[in-house]
Formats: C-alpha cells, structure tokens, sequence
C-alpha cells in the first residue's frame, strides 16, 4: 500500500519505554506536570498503582513528536486510562486541571513536599512528622523529642545548597573532581558519567558516576580509598559508604526499587565556585565562593559494568519497562547486575549496554533517548 491509504499501519506507540525513543523535547509538558503531582501526591499516600499509572501516562506522553491537541488525538496511546483522560481534557479545555490544583494547595501534599525535599527523608518518615502535627522545618527542628539520623542531619544543615538544581557545568567540574581522586589513588581505574547528565539533561538533582578497575576484585578496596582522598582534599562534607553485598550466584531481582548490592556512597561534596564555567549554578554559593552538592559514586566489579551502567543510567521508567519487557516478553530478569534466561536457565554476559540490548532483542538506544 502507499503511504497514507488506509491500508498503511500508523505507527503505534509501544506500552514500553524501552521501545519508546524519548529525548527531552517534550512537547505536553502541560499534561506530564500535571500528571508528575498526581503521581507523587499517590506516591505519598502509598499507592502504588495510581502512582505508577500516572507515571507511565507522563512517559507515554513524553515519546510524542507532537503536542496533544484533542483528546482523540489519544485514542490509540497506550498506558492512558479513564483518569489520565480526564485530566487531559481538563486541561485541553480549561488550562489547568482543578484535581491538581486542589492537591498543590493541600496542607498535607505540600507538607509531605517540604519533608520530602530533606536529603535522607523518605515518604514513611515525612508522614510519621505529618502525623505528629509537624508543618515546618523549625517544627522538627524545635521538637526535641525527634531523633534526626545522620544522612537528615546533613540534609537539613546543606538543605538551601543541595535543593537548588546542579548545572551541566557543575556537573563537568564535579567530574574532573572525581577523576582526579580516583586517578590518585588507582591510576588505572575508570570515571564514567552516569544518570540524568548522562542522558543529556541540563539540571539535575545529584550527579552519578560509576567507578571501577580493569582488574577484577580490585575495585573493592576502590570507594574507601577515593572517600579518603576527597577526605584529604578538605571536599567531603558528608560520606555514607555501602560496602558491597553483591552476591554473583544469586538470581536477578526483577523488582525495581530494590537498590543494587554493588559498593556505593552517597555524598554531599564541597563544590568551589571558581572550578565551575560560568560560576555556580546557585546564586548564594556564588557570594559564599561555594556550594554543597549531592553525588553518587557506585563500584561494580568491572565484569558487571554494562549492567550497572545501563541500570544507573535511567531515566527510573526506562528501567521500570525495561524490567518489565525483560520478564513479560523474553521470560528473562534484568538488573543492574546481571540478565538470566529463565527457559535455557543461564545467565547472558555483557561487556556493553548495546549486548544486553540485543540479548533482549530490543533496538539500541541512546541514552539521550531513554529521557522515558
Ligand atoms: N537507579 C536505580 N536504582 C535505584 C535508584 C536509581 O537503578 N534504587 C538508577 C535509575 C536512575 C539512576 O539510577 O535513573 C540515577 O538516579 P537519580 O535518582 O540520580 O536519577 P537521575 O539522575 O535520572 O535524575 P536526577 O536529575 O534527579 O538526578
Ligand atoms: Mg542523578
């Protein structure tokens, strides 16, 4: 048939992201903002389906070349259910939709949303604060009746730096940092950018990088020996360090939000003003001649790195689909560590990300188009 007749099938969207080429042109921003306050007001009533309902709905409408205009126009999208429609057209006709505009003005999500902004404050405990009649940061603060574990007590005290966005070009100085102090301490080891930066975003709320040695085993005395350094160079101003509890006989985990067992640390670093290009992305760090910054560094066995690197790199509902393909299409499990046959019963090696894509069967992408 010719292109146009009847008989030409239209493109159709996947119900996967990991078959959905997504970059950060979205056109429907209107409708996934909206969808991103149901999504975490659900999230922040512990309810897991509505939230990932919505999440899928915003990633769905990401992937498209085009701005919806009707709501015919999504008839044949996947992932979108009487709700998502809804709001959808609300906001076709109104603008803005009145569900959300409720939430967004709602003592308990905008509290849960403060709490929540507090590096080392999960959901469970915004809501355990919410439930004592806590509103505010000096409410906690002043209650001596709390106890704030170490990560929050950090959170708190580089709260006005770390909940201030980092900048491409903070991230490229942040880099040079963290290649100079592994390359200190293990010339031969390898620096390599990894999460929303390296998916080509130009802010971000951390910066990832994965770490590792061209000898098997090596890494393992890695991580501690870079906290050291960066100890050394005045730099670290908080450090929570995870040995590794990887374990390469057991089976992978296909549950997503399980973290991964590799060696990891969560950091806040010393970021000086005159390394970054342009200056720091945060005005009072500027005047200050510094900022504090959130950074992830994660050391997998160099044998396991394309799985690592493929597992950091996201975006979470890329991951999330990617999993999910793995299992419900190919009957295999994926993780950040490993892919298993579950028919032939074995495990799939990979030295890239581009073979565990073709062990899966799925069209390589970039990471600059897994923004899903
Ligand atoms: N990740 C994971 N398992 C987790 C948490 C994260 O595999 N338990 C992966 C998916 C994420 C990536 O790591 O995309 C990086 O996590 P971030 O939270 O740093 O997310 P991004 O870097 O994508 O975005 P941001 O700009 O918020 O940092
Ligand atoms: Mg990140």
């Amino acid at each position: 048939p010719t292109e146009g007749s009847p008989l030409t099938p239209v493109a159709t969207v996947s119900r996967y992201a990991c078959q959905r080429r997504t970059t950060l042109e979205n056109h429907n921003k209107k409708f996934t903002d909206a969808f991103e306050v149901l999504a975490e007001s659900y999230e922040f009533n512990n309810m897991e389906r509505p939230c990932l309902a919505f999440r899928r709905a915003t990633s769905v409408l990401k992937s498209l070349p085009c701005a919806v205009r009707c709501l015919g126009a999504t008839q044949d999208l996947p992932c979108l259910g009487q709700h998502t429609k809804k709001v959808i057209e609300e906001v076709l006709q109104c603008g803005r939709s009145f569900e959300v505009e409720e939430l967004l003005s709602d003592e308990r999500y905008q509290t849960f949303k403060l709490f929540t902004s507090v590096f080392g404050v999960g959901p469970k405990t915004a809501e355990k604060w919410f439930c004592r009649g806590l509103r505010s940061f000096s409410d906690i603060l002043t209650d001596h009746s709390i106890h704030l574990n170490r990560m929050q007590q950090s959170g708190f005290l580089h709260h006005g730096d770390i909940s201030r966005a980092v900048s491409a070009a903070e991230a490229r100085s942040l880099r040079s940092v963290i290649d100079g102090a592994v390359h200190c301490v293990t010339p031969a080891a390898t620096v390599a950018l990894t999460g929303g930066f390296h998916r080509g975003k130009e802010f971000g709320h951390d910066v990832d990088f994965i770490v590792t040695t061209p000898e098997l085993g090596e890494e393992e005395s890695l991580l501690p020996n870079v906290i050291d350094e960066l100890k050394k160079q005045g730099i670290l101003l908080y450090c929570n360090y995870q040995a590794s509890t990887f374990d390469m006989r057991k089976l992978p985990n296909h549950h997503f939000e399980a973290m991964d067992n590799f060696a990891k640390c969560f950091l806040i670093l010393r970021l000086e003003s005159s390394q970054v290009e342009g200056g720091l992305h945060c005005a009072e760090g500027d005047i200050r001649g510094w900022r504090a910054v959130r950074v992830d560094l994660v050391s997998p066995p160099v044998d396991r790195y394309a799985f690592a690197l493929l597992g950091w790199t996201g975006s979470r509902q890329f991951e999330r689909d990617l999993r999910r393909f793995a299992q419900v299409e190919r009957g295999m499990i994926l993780d950040n560590h490993a892919l298993y046959d579950k028919k032939k019963k074995e495990f799939l090696a990979a030295s890239t990300e581009k073979d565990i894509f073709a062990h899966l069967g799925l069209e390589y992408m970039e990471p600059w188009q897994r923004n899903a």
